[in-house]
């Protein structure tokens, strides 16, 4: 045999030994619950805006009796196309209307009331504004959901077993008719008194069990599947807990929902950070309106959160690992008013101009630890954009740092973090040091992470360093952007 052949033959023998020395790189395993593909969809969609209007609108108010008459309900210049462009404009990927508030007012026409938009001024009974919704989402590419309030101050039956029928039936109504709809929101809130049908009286229902709403739930999903339930406890997504904006600094998607139902007292700071031991992925759904108010009141046209505050907003919930669901209420002509307009206008801007360019995109990448030393978790994986790699420690290795070298000094705002959530929810505790002059400072500190984590900063350097205090299992960081 040629030395070169020999020469050859002896590389090949020390590269397989090699190769069999180190055992062969697994997929790291899944820890605690872990989200379905629909919730993963939710959770990408970050921006829904939620649309209160009925008469409440006509009748300044924002909880009806039931006992307005459907006469006062009539927009006069109503354009749901200016609505579905504002906010597609504007950055929302779905919309949550109102099809029934705790009135009981129908925004379509019902089979099962006449406390329904038929017997309204509007089109002279024509109208149906679920159906318009519906299909200007379908046009400009948003989703379309539904919030069918379960408490019914205009219906005879409520506190019966017929109104609960009464209100399966609706949903049969939306769901076979106003399709596909992605997300169901069942409101917890039951005030008690109403006009229930002439009674005037207060009813109280048992909230753990007087809707059954496992068999509703069923129902629906009979009908489409991936349905994103909302409610308090879930099933598919929870409330945050307050109408703040404000999702917890911790903000875990686990929580155990058994013991949980819609309207439940004392539970808003359990909802708000979840549990990091929590049984079921069940993230929270930040739901806060541009006004003081849910619905449209002339008096608050002054009162619009400005672009700041909703970008503020923004930070706290988006950027907590949240989805933010923003209320804009069209206003009595049936149209989203200029000074809520003007503000959605003026945060999508300041969301461009904020996170216009990433920083941290030509980065030079290097990790403490990689898991098997392998390409495939290598700590470049978190700027490459692509949401379907992560940098990944070995197993056993649950703190572990991250350095970013930004080439010069450049000034720094935001640092955004990215878990790989398919594979569970795991960091616990983070810290971000910054590199300036041959020294390294402290730059921020937080818990969780999740499907986002925008971290507020303020400094000038050249390399930022994500270090992993305390996870629940080997962390995995999908993206880190720099701004
Ligand atoms: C609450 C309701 O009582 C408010 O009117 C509003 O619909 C808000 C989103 O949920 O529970």
């Amino acid at each position: 045999m040629k030395l070169h052949y020999w020469l050859l033959a002896v590389q090949c023998l020390i590269f397989s030994c090699s190769k069999r020395d180190k055992p062969p790189v697994t997929e790291p395993a899944p820890v605690g619950p872990i989200p379905t593909q629909a919730q993963l969809d939710w959770h990408d969609m970050r921006m829904n805006a939620f649309i209160h209007f009925t008469i409440n609108t006509f009748t300044d108010r924002e909880w009806g009796m039931g006992s307005e008459p459907e006469k006062e309900f009539n927009p006069t210049e109503l354009n749901v196309d200016q609505w579905i462009s504002v906010l597609k404009e504007t950055g929302f990927k779905g919309v949550i209307l109102t099809c029934k508030h705790h009135d009981g007012f129908c925004l379509w026409p019902s089979k099962y009331t006449e406390h329904d938009i038929a017997n309204t001024p509007f089109m002279n009974g024509k109208g149906d504004i679920v159906r318009l919704v519906s299909d200007a989402c379908k046009k400009n590419g948003l989703k379309f959901g539904v919030y069918l309030s379960p408490w019914d101050r205009n219906h005879k039956d409520y506190g019966k077993p017929e109104y609960v029928t009464y209100y399966r039936n609706q949903l049969n109504e939306l769901f076979d008719n106003y399709g596909p709809i992605f997300e169901m929101w069942f409101d917890g809130a039951n005030g008690g008194d109403g006009f229930y049908g002439g009674k005037n009286e207060t009813r109280r229902i048992n909230g753990s069990t007087y809707y059954d709403w496992p068999a509703t739930l069923d129902l629906v999903r009979s009908k489409n599947p991936d349905i994103i339930f909302f409610s308090d406890a879930g099933p598919s997504v929870r409330w945050v807990g307050n109408e703040k904006g404000l999702a917890g600094e911790t903000n875990w998607n686990n929580i155990s929902i058994d013991t949980l139902y819609a309207g439940k007292a004392g539970i808003e700071n359990l909802l708000n950070t979840g549990s990091e031991n929590g049984t079921s992925w069940v993230p929270a759904e930040t739901d806060v309106s541009i006004r003081p108010g849910w619905f449209y009141h002339a008096k608050e046209d002054s009162l619009v959160k400005s672009p700041g505050r909703l970008f503020d907003i923004y930070l706290r919930s988006v950027g907590r690992g949240s989805v933010l669901l923003l209320n804009v209420p069209p206003d009595r002509r049936g149209l989203f008013h200029d000074e809520d307009v003007k503000a959605l206008k003026g945060f999508k801007e300041m969301l461009d101009q904020e996170f216009k360019t990433d920083l941290a995109t030509d980065a030079e990448t290097e990790a403490t630890n990689v898991r098997g030393d392998n390409e495939k978790y290598s700590s470049s994986n978190v700027i490459d954009k692509d949401p379907e790699t992560y940098w990944a420690t070995d197993d056993g290795v649950v703190s572990s740092q991250l350095i970013l070298k930004l080439g010069s000094i450049r000034k720094i705002k935001y640092v955004k973090l990215a878990e790989y959530i398919k594979l569970g929810q795991r960091v616990k505790s983070f810290k971000l040091i910054y590199h300036k002059d041959g020294e390294w400072f402290d730059l921020a500190e937080g818990t969780t992470i999740g499907h986002e984590r925008i971290v507020e900063v303020s400094a000038e350097t050249d390399a930022v360093k994500l270090v992993i205090n305390d996870s629940k299992a080997c962390p995995l960081i999908s993206a880190i952007e720099i701004y």
